[in-house]
């Protein structure tokens, strides 16, 4: 196991619309070890393989509360194949963007197909934070940002900010 670093925006490989996984090998049961140790160190509730880089479609979840057990989850070539006409608003961060935060809608309710590191198909349902993040990990893996989902004015600003950081730390 490895921890592997965060790609930050404004990278460009957070664009990328990430492969499908063709077959659960070693590799994969590897990036996805790599990616619980990344996301548990970084803290988050959730990591999308492009964000250590890896464009495939892999993405980790653990939603436990601190009191509670661990509760490791992987999707691998995850699908919305039901969403609900409910829409619901949550506050969402990225580790990509650190430190910022915004109001995001999206439904609430989600059905869900993906493979299991089993290599079988599973279907889930979604709703609360499990919808949120599952749709914002998803996202991740077709190169879109929670901030694509805010006013332009917020969005530019926020990459403005990140690129101004990004060019300063290259000086
Ligand atoms: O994909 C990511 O960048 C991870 C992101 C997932 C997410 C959070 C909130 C709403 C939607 C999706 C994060 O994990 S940000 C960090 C975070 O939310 C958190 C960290 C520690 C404890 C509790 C929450
Ligand atoms: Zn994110």
């Amino acid at each position: 196991m490895a921890k592997r670093e965060i790609i930050i925006l404004p990278d460009k490989r957070l664009r990328l619309v990430s492969e499908p996984v063709k077959k659960v090998t070693a590799d994969v049961r590897s990036l996805v070890e790599d990616m619980f140790e990344t996301m548990y160190d970084a803290p988050g509730i959730g990591l999308a393989a492009i964000q250590v880089g890896t464009p495939k479609r892999v993405v980790t979840m653990d939603l436990a509360k601190k009191e509670e057990p661990k509760n490791p989850q992987v999707f691998i070539n995850p699908e919305i194949v039901d969403s609900s006409e409910e829409k619901t608003t949550h506050e969402e961060g990225c580790l990509s963007i650190p430190e910022f935060y915004g109001d995001v809608e999206r439904p609430a309710q989600v059905k869900v197909k993906y493979l299991g590191l089993d290599g079988k198909q599973h279907e889930v349902e979604a709703n609360g934070l499990f919808a949120t993040c599952i749709q914002h990990e998803i996202d991740h893996l077709n190169g879109v940002l929670f901030i694509d989902h805010l006013s332009k004015l917020k969005r530019d600003r926020v990459i403005k900010k990140f690129t101004k950081a990004a060019k300063r730390a290259a000086e």
